[in-house]
Formats: C-alpha cells, structure tokens, sequence
C-alpha cells in the first residue's frame, strides 16, 4: 500500500495531526531554492583546504610549507604549532573532545592538526588559505611531509592483537575499554542446559554515510564584537557550539552555529571533526570569512563510518525451541581517535538491545573497543540498533533451524508476551510498549506465507531457488531521561527545548532545538503545533538549526526529533494555551476554570461568550486589557525530558530469489510492518520507512568500506563504494500497526532509523533460507554475487562434492536431504 499525498487545504483542522499532508519542504529542495553551506557568499571570504595524510599510520618528522606560501593567492598556511594556543589546549594541542564517557574508557588526545604522528589516511596536519578554493587545494600539494610509516590495521581484531603497531600511548594494546552487560553466570548456566545451541561469528561491515551534500562551513568573524558566525552542515547546532567553543576558546555566547539546508546527514554531521573547528579557528585569525567544502574523496576519507564489529554470537534454546539464553563477544572498531558519541554506541545503542522482540531469560554481552587506523568511527543511521538487531534476527533463523521450526513460527513462540509490558530485558532497558505479534501477522499475510512455501518447494523442483527472510526488530529512540543518560557517561542532557510564538497578527513561529535535515520537520512540527493550538495548519512556522534564534538544543539523531522535539512542542504550546486561557478568562469576565479550549476557541462553559486564540494572541500585545500582573506577549519555552526511550519495533520481510549459478540476488518483494505508535504524518513515516530501508539493503548487498593492509581506503569514491540506485532497491509493500507510546504526549515513536536497522537481516535470512538446500546458512555482508557464489560452491566442496556440482539441482536436492529440509 502506497499512501497518497494530501494538500493541507483539504485536511479539516481538526484532522491536521495524524494526515499525509504533502511536505512542506519540498518545493525549495526540488526547485533549487535551497540553500546550501556552500551556497554561502560572502564579501572577501577565502577558501580553506585541508592538507591529510596519505598513509594509514606514520610519524611526521617534518612538514615543509614553504612552497605552499610562496604561490600566488595563498594567504596563510597552518600547521599543528600554527594553532596550539596555551590557554585552550592540553600538551599545546587543540583537542578533539568526545562527548561520551565509559569507567573503563582510555581516553586519547585528537588534535586538530596531527601533532608528529598520523593515525588514519587523512587525519588532518596543514590547512592552506586562500582566494580561491583551487588554489588552496592545489597548494596542499605543494607542502612536503616527512612520512615514516608505521604498521597499520583497519581491523578491530588485528589492532587488538597487536598488528597495527601501537596507536596511542595511553591506549595499551590499542584497547579503548572493555564493557559488559547481563548475567555472565546466569548465561553460562542457560547454555549448560541448553537442549539446541547455535553459534554465529559476524562482522557487521564499516560503512560510509555518503549524505548526498558534503560536510561544509563557512566561519566569518566581527572583531568589533568578537562574534563568530559558523554556518556549517549540522544535524546539532547548539552542541556544535558548546563542543567548537571549548575547542578553539571563543566564548560561547558569541559563537553563532547555524546549519542552513543539509543536505542529508544519516549521522555523520552529528559529531565534532577537527575541519570545521579549523574553518572557524582561521576566520578568526585572519580576519575574514573563510569556507571550506570537503570533496566528495575527503569525504570517504573522514566522514565518521559507522558499525565496524567482528562478533561471536551464540544462542542457546530448550527442548521446545524456546530461547533460554544469548552469549555475545564484540569487537568494536573506534577507530583511531574517539568521535562525539563513539563509547556509547558500540556499548549502551547495542548490548541494552540484546534482548530483540524476544524473552530471553539470561544474556551476556562483552565488547572490547578497538583503535584502529580508519577515521574515527561513530553514529551512522540506526548505531548501534541495527548491529544488535542484525546478531539477533540471524540467530533466530540459524536457531529456528537448528531447533526444526519454521522461523516465523519460532519467533512467535518467544516474543515478549502482550501482556509483559512494560517490559523488564535482562539488559538494562524496559520496553514501553509492544505488540509484537500484530505486525508479525500482518507480514504473514501480506506476503501469504503459505502459499510462498509452496511456490517455493515448487521451484525447487524447477531447480530456481527462493527464500524468504523474517526481521522482527526492535529499536530504542529518544536516549533519555538526563539523569540516566548522565548516569551511562554522556557529557550532555539529552532533554528538548522549543519556544512558540504568537505574532500579534495571530500567525506563529515554532522553534525547534532539534536540526532536521531531509525529515519533514517543517512539516510534522507544524501539524503538532497547529493541532495544540486550533490554529490553521499554514499559520504556522516552523524554525531549527540557529544557535541565535533558538535559546537552546540538542540536535537531530536517534530518532529523537518526533518523541523528544515534538513533545517539547507540545508542551510549550500547551504553557501558551493556558496563559491565553486566563487571558480569556479575564476578558470575559469568567474563571479561567470555567473557560474551555476547543478548535482555537475558549468559551465560557454554559454560555455562548466566546474568544478565538488569535484575537487573545493580539490582546496580549496590546496589552490594554490583561488580567492582574501577567505580563504582556503570547509565547512560551519549554525543556523536555522523557521518562523512558521509546521503543519502535516491527517485522520486515524479504523475498528473493538466488541464482546459484551466478551467485545473483534478486527481489520478489519487501514487506515493512513498522509499528512507530502514533503518526504525525503517515506519508513522512513511510517516506523515512523507504530510506531506511534502501540503507539497509545498502548495508546488505552492496555497500562497505574496504581497506588493504596498511590501511589505506579501496573503496574511496562512488566508483568503487556501490551505494545502491533507485533500480536496486525493490518495490516495498509498507503496512503498519499503531502500539501509542505511553510516557510521551504525542504517543509517538521514533521511525527515521528503523528501515535501516530492520532491513540487512531480513535480507540475509532471506537469501539462506534460498540456499538452504545447499546448506548455506550464512553469506557475508554484503553480499555480492561472488560471496554468494562462493558460499555455494566452498558449502559443497565442504559436503564431498565438486564445486561444479554445486549448482547442479540434484546436488541441491541432496544436500536438502541431508540437512533436513526446509528449515
Ligand atoms: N514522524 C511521524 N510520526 C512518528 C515518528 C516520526 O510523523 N511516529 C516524523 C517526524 O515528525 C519526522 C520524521 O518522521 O518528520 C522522522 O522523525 P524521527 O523518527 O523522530 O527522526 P528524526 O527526525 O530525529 O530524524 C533522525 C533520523 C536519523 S537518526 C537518521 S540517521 C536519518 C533519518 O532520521 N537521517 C536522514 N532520516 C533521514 N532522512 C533524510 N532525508 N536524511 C537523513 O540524513
């Protein structure tokens, strides 16, 4: 079911929370009206381009910049000496901070421009300025550095063993922390009982975020009040603010951060690099605005990849197939510095989702962060989730297989019970709110399973092989409340805050601390607002990402925006209600108790006196007629911090079909059943649905960051990372069921990860379940023809046959005998 667009004229005000209204947003996005970082123009502004290391691991003996400031149009060249400043800096470094911390955690120093030692292919260690933006990166090349090279691993397991030479001094065999959760003895206990165990070792690939705009800035600077304005591609204006004034030492009331149109984030413009700190530590210097716009190559280089982990999961069950126990061991690839949010998600995204849609009584989750020499690795759409939901859902496969119960059917049989909610996991979280069956079935039927088992025992027989593969994720949205986030190491509140306005004409603007970036909020925070106040949906406006505008804020991530910014919303709107209520009151000469608030009227209960929100709004301003001490105006700010997560939850479903011939995946259909409680808008939940889901196919056929031994990117350009095309990603079926939340006012769950996080397991279960009767129960991500390829053909070779058998449908058929049938 496609949902259709609905003009907002044609939406009663009444029904404005809760309709597929057209985006807002997208005129100007489509029509080139948008602008842009790199749109930015300003008077005398200059252009910065960032010198980065050619190697993985090295020391620096010297750098050279003479040629460099010799040629015509540079203006001034930096090196790590250039911007060391006492009075900000740790060991006359400026500092990199992350905002995350662990009790085990061995932090390390970042510094803005590589100090005598580089530890990724480009880190950072000169800037170059200049007139113009060619001849700043042409000038990078002109600047000589004394390379000597170092071991290098891109590997989590291979930097823990020791070949990647040491990273840091004060990161001994390059371990960043070592973190456990659940019941180690309780886990040990469930597998010594166990009737059925499996086990799976995984790595869940690195992948880069490939926004379609790249990361930017323009800084420019006014000595005369010492304001600095950063405009840069921001999904967190305010903690790009609070993070850059520590690091570069501008006070942060006169540091403005504004992020103008982004282009897309999917993570990677949440964390502090050390690019835009220097854009804005240069523009300061000299005195005149500067830019700098990463090429799409710099991009692939430092943008923080996300995911990373080499895993051995291991599930144990009884007799009956039920799930008594889940073992885990991570290692989690850091990277060689620590980004923003880096420790909390390979540990608190991750291990507290172990648990999946599923009762299980005893889990244990170790990981050991690694430093490696990739770009610092951090959040990337879903982090966190998606790793866990990934180990989760292909050990519920590979352990309905083993216990000889149809998958569907064995993850019924172990999901949370209706009845158990709210939810204790034995991993630290408790779930809201869940119904896991219902998008279960919905699924089922959408895809008529039945009858699916029966085409596909029948294309057996034609030797063509189709599979079918079950994601019933769960995902966790809205990181909250502070005191626990504070408690779990993170340096900042995790609340929201908005401000509404009423304009004496009676029009408002909403203001946001969230900083949407492709998600509609132009759109939904403007139904929320205008359903709180009983105003038309187009009398409102919508404002985000302005440290000057907005008084305070904590950004777009984590699916938060709708749960924690829409709340946020509401309860401003709500404060601005009740002082128009005695407003009203007073005008109408009743008590404010008496006076009620429908459709953007308050009346006088009992009587036909009434007063339109829109005229108090005016009263306020004239403020001629205000009730005893209340202050004129009509606006009100608000900090919201929720109780709990929320957690979203679903069952995607890919089917496909493999050639085992050609190791060929294609699809049948994609079912997504997403349960995000209430919808602000049906259309933006399905258009996120969508995306995410396209990532997540990404992640699982085509997509991921591949290093050689000395960790140097092979993978650096569109030509060689395979994002997928429109003509990759299958026609999706979206359904959905509606499971409110309990705890925030909107009843809403977070939905712009959960496609991501849903969408790799599904298809890989799929494509086993294809090769099953080959004996395939496990494909590498992703999954190119040759994977799949080899997976049948090493398979076969492992059963006695030849690798030539392997395709041969016979074959096939044997080894379905051999391994039980269908699973
Ligand atoms: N929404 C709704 N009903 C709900 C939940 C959400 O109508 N029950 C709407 C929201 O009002 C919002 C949109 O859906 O307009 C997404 O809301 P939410 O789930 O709260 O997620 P955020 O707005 O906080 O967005 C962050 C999320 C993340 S973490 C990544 S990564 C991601 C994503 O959103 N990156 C994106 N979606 C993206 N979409 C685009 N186009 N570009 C990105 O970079």
């Amino acid at each position: 079911m496609s949902i259709e667009s609905l003009d907002p004229d044609d939406v009663d005000a009444a029904d404005i929370l809760g309709s597929a209204i057209e985006r807002r947003e997208d005129p100007a996005l489509i029509t080139g009206e948008a602008e842009y970082t790199d749109d930015i123009q300003l008077p005398e502004m200059l252009h910065m381009a960032i010198l980065r290391s050619q190697h993985g691991h090295a020391e620096i003996s010297d750098v050279d910049t003479g040629a460099a400031e010799e040629m015509d149009g540079v203006v001034a060249v930096y090196t790590h000496d250039d911007v060391a400043d006492e009075a900000v800096s740790r060991d006359g470094s400026l500092l990199i901070p992350t905002g995350w911390l662990l009790d085990s955690l061995r932090q390390v120093d970042h510094p803005v421009l590589a100090k005598d030692k580089v530890r990724y292919q480009g880190d950072a260690i000169a800037v170059v300025v200049a007139e113009d933006r060619y001849v700043a990166h042409d000038a990078t090349n002109a600047i000589d550095v004394d390379y000597e090279r170092l071991d290098a691993s891109a590997d989590p397991d291979a930097a823990l063993d020791g070949e990647a030479g040491q990273l840091h001094d004060d990161a001994e065999g390059n371990v960043a922390f070592d973190w456990e959760i659940g019941d180690e003895e309780r886990t040990e206990e469930a597998f010594d009982d166990a009737a059925h165990t499996v086990s799976l070792d995984l790595e869940n690939q690195l992948l880069i975020a490939n926004a379609m705009e790249p990361r930017a800035a323009v800084a420019d600077y006014h000595p005369g009040t010492d304001e600095l304005d950063v405009f840069m591609t921001s999904q967190n204006p305010h903690l790009h603010r609070l993070l850059m004034s520590g690091v570069i030492g501008h006070p942060e009331h006169k540091l403005r951060v504004k992020a103008p149109d982004v282009g897309g984030g999917f993570g990677c413009k949440i964390h502090h690099y050390a690019d835009e700190a220097l854009v804005a530590l240069v523009a300061r210097d000299l005195e005149r605005p500067v830019k700098w716009t990463s090429t799409r190559t710099e991009g692939y280089k430092t943008d923080a990849p996300g995911r990373g982990h080499v895993t051995t999961a291991e599930l144990a069950m009884d007799d009956d197939g039920n799930i008594t126990g889940l073992r885990v061991d991570t290692k989690a690839n850091l990277g060689a510095y620590l980004s923003t949010f880096a420790p909390a998600v390979p540990t608190y995204l991750y291990g507290t989702l172990l648990s999946g849609q599923y009762d299980i009584p005893a889990i244990h989750a170790s990981v050991t962060g690694a430093y490696t020499n990739v770009p610092p690795v951090d959040a990337y759409r879903g982090a966190g989730r998606p790793e866990a939901s990934f180990l989760v859902e292909r050990l519920a496969s590979l352990g309905a297989r083993e216990a000889g119960i149809d998958p569907a059917e064995f993850r019924k049989k172990n999901f949370v019970p209706d009845n158990a909610f709210p939810y204790q996991t034995q991993v630290a979280v408790e779930y809201d709110s869940g119904e896991y069956g219902k998008p279960m079935e919905k699924a089922l039927e959408t895809v008529d399973y039945d009858a699916f088992r029966e085409r596909q025992e029948e294309a057996r027989e034609e030797g063509r092989y189709l599979g079918i593969g079950f994601s019933c994720y769960i995902e966790a949205c809205g990181l909250a409340p502070s005191e626990l986030a504070g408690q779990l190491g993170a340096q900042a509140g995790l609340w929201e805050s908005s401000l509404v306005r009423f304009h004496p004409s009676g029009t408002v603007t909403a203001f946001c601390g969230t900083s949407g970036h492709g998600q509609g909020h132009g759109t939904t925070y403007a139904q929320i607002v205008a359903n709180e106040l009983g105003i038309p949906y187009e009398d409102v406006e919508v404002v985000e990402g302005d440290t000057d505008e907005i008084p305070q804020g904590m950004g777009t991530y984590g699916s938060r925006s709708a749960a924690v910014g829409g709340s946020a919303l509401v309860k401003s709107s709500q404060k601005l209600v009740e002082k128009a209520r005695e407003i009203a009151a007073h005008q109408l000469e009743a008590d404010p108790a008496d006076v009620e608030f429908e459709g953007g009227e308050f009346g006088v209960s009992g009587t036909d006196r009434s007063l339109g929100i829109k005229e108090i709004a005016q009263q306020s301003y004239l403020a001629h007629d205000m009730p005893d001490d209340m202050e004129p105006g009509l606006e009100a700010t608000s900090f919201y911090d929720p109780d709990n997560f929320v957690f979203p939850f679903g069952t995607h479903v890919a089917v496909v079909e493999v050639d085992p011939e050609s190791g060929e995946i294609e699809f049948e259909n994609y079912v997504a059943v997403d349960d995000v409680g209430n919808q602000i808008n049906p259309k933006i939940v399905e258009g996120q649905i969508h995306g995410g889901v396209a990532q997540g196919i990404g992640q699982a056929l085509y997509e991921g960051a591949v290093y050689d031994g000395n960790a140097q990117l092979l993978t650096g350009s569109m030509q060689d990372y395979a994002v997928p095309k429109s003509l990759h990603i299958p026609d999706m079926e979206t359904e959905s069921t509606v499971t409110p939340c309990p705890h925030n006012p909107l009843g809403v769950k977070g939905v712009g990860e959960a496609g991501t996080i849903a969408a790799p397991q599904a298809v890989v279960n799929a494509v086993t379940d294809a090769l099953e009767p080959f004996g395939v129960d496990t494909v590498e991500m992703p999954m190119t023809a040759e994977r799949v390829w080899n997976a049948v053909n090493e398979q076969a070779t492992a059963d006695g046959g030849d690798a030539a058998d392997a395709t041969d449908a016979d074959t096939a058929t044997d080894a379905d005998a051999d391994t039980g049938g269908e699973n």
